[in-house]
This record gives C-alpha cells, structure tokens and sequence, in this order.
C-alpha cells in the first residue's frame, strides 16, 4: 500500500479543496470512513465537502459533523480530489454525481473484492472495513488521532464486523479497535447507541417480515420479503429494515438468508451466509455484488416472480456447494 499513500500524499500536497462521496444506503462502514476522513483532511488544512445521495440513517445522526452530510453539491461545483469510501464501483455513490467529472483527481478507498479499480488511486485492500483503511492512512500521514475520529472510526468497524463478530475480525482489527479506544472511544456508549436504540416502527415491521418467513424443505435458505403497503402501516422506513437479514441468518441451520423489499416497482434483495456460499456470486446473477457473505442487488419485477428466481438461484448454488464438502 506504500505506493498508494505516497500517491495519496502527494496530492494532499497541492489540494484545496476535496469531497468525500459515500455509497447509496449508507451504511455504518461509508458514513464514518467519510467522516473520519473528512476530519483527517481538515487537519491538513484542506477544506473538505460530505456527500451522499441519500439521507444518513438516524443511529449515525450522532457521529461529530454528521450534520454537514450534504445530498446535493452545487451545479458546477469542482474540487480538487474526489475521493469515494466503501464503494466499489463509481455508481454506487448514485448517479446525480460524477467524481471524474467534478474534481481533479479520484481516490477510490475500498475494501470490496470485486472493486472495479475506478479511481485516478484506488486504495483498496481486503480487510474489515474502510475504517481500518483510513486508519492506516491516517497514520501514515501522521494525523493526530482524536476522539471524535476515533468515534467515527469505531463505529464503521463494529457495523461491519457484526460488532467483532464477523470473520473479516483479525488481530489487526483489534489492535486498531484498541488504538482508538486509547484516542477516548467510549465502547458501551457507541454500543449502546447503535445497537439499543431501535425505533418502535423498525420493530413492527421485523415482526411483519418474521411472520412471514419461508424456508426450503431442507431449512438452508430461510426468506422474507417486506412489501411497500407493510411499510406504510407500519409507518417504516428504509433505514428500518436493517438488521432483518441477520435475524434470518441466525436461525439454526440456515446457510443463506434472503431479504426482499418491494420499493416501487424494484426489489431491493439483500443476501446473507452463514458458511460455506458465495453470496456475491448469487447477487451478481442479478446485477449486483458485493462480499461473501453480505451482498445485494437490485431487480425491476413483480415481488413474487423475482423471489422465485432468486430463491432458485441460491438453491442451486447450495447443490453446487454441498459437492465441495
Ligand atoms: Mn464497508
């Protein structure tokens, strides 16, 4: 990663002015790499822009600058670097920005193994999450380490490792973990904030979707769907719906566990593994990506008809597993 620092280096070197784009449906991972960032450019004297397309779920509300996110840039705006977090394709900051277009240079910090290397730099490593990326770097760029991008840094590893739990959790992630509990992080307080503050309406509707879990005869895929009229009656939102796929991945036996949410005339599908299956190779079936074992993809289609092809899909990725056991 030397040559990508040094890169990165020297072009914070001559650099005014950049902007920090994270990806659509942002998760806890894009929003506080973007943040942490943010801040580390703006010790270095650089003045920094927050972008995303959609609005920041209410849990990272609480993050230091969270409030400068902006989900417009002004027409003609141009910024010396463009950086993207978390990304791994220039599209999924969504389609109402170009970074090719409105800044000198792109610097692509990913994680995701199918990265499609879109950045002028790519910064892009299989580890944990960004977090530990823009640790790295700030390290290497000798940033003072300080509590509140300590507290953004945290908060994207423990929304992308499960809380540690995940197996993308190494000893590096721990050390880091444990850098930033040093810089001041609060671990039972951003635990707490993240974790045991649910909404009454994201209740209501895991209820709904649990209600109607479906599963394979043998029990390996487990599958729900929300549609657009439970949302409404449960007063909803999409930030609600986090967590659900997880639910179904926990339960015995299960290996994939499939979300589905009608959202006008779309189904947004999010796939989860316990184990063994790929589930990027599923989703990029379907036009999306992603990692093993967390991916997604989005499909125009009535409900019913995009269940059954996905559903199919993952039972056959399952038969093709069980011959390399
Ligand atoms: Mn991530």
């Amino acid at each position: 990663m030397k040559a990508e620092f040094e890169k990165i280096k020297e072009l914070l070197k001559s650099a005014k002015s950049a902007v920090i784009a994270a990806h659509i449906d942002p998760d806890g991972d894009t929003i506080g790499s973007m943040l942490a960032l943010g801040m580390m450019l703006e010790q270095k004297g650089i003045s920094v822009t927050l972008y995303c397309a959609d609005l920041n779920p209410k849990i990272y509300k609480f993050l230091p600058n969270a409030d400068k996110i902006r989900r417009e840039l002004p027409t003609n705006a141009h910024y010396d670097l463009g950086f993207a977090v978390d990304a791994s394709d220039a599209t999924r900051i969504g389609n109402r920005i170009d970074l090719k277009k409105i800044s000198g240079a792109v610097i692509n910090i990913d994680h995701h193994p199918d990265n499609s290397q879109y950045g002028d730099v790519n910064y892009v490593a299989k580890v944990s999450s960004v977090a530990e990326l823009i640790f790295d770097l700030g390290k290497y760029l000798k940033i003072k380490m300080d509590k509140n991008i300590a507290d953004c840094l945290y908060t994207a590893m423990i929304t992308d490792t499960g809380n540690f739990r995940y197996e993308n959790t190494n000893v590096k992630t721990f050390m880091i973990a444990a850098e930033l509990l040093k810089a001041g992080v609060n671990t039972h307080e951003l635990t707490t904030r993240i974790y045991d503050n649910k909404s009454i309406p994201s209740i209501k509707i895991s209820a709904r979707a649990l209600a109607n879990i479906k599963f394979t005869p043998d029990h390996k895929i487990a599958w729900t769907a929300v549609t657009d009229d439970m949302m409404r009656e449960t007063k909803a939102e999409g930030e609600d719906l986090i967590g659900i796929v997880d639910r179904l991945r926990s339960i015995e036996g299960v290996e994939v566990a499939v979300f589905f949410r009608e959202k006008e005339g779309e189904v947004k599908i999010n796939f989860r593994s316990k184990d063994r299956i790929n589930v990027s190779e599923i989703a990029r079936r379907f036009g999306g990506g992603g990692h093993i074992k967390a991916a997604g993809a989005v499909v125009k289609g009535e409900l019913a008809k995009v269940e059954d092809a996905v559903v199919s899909e993952a039972i056959k990725y399952l038969k093709a597993a069980s011959y390399l056991v």
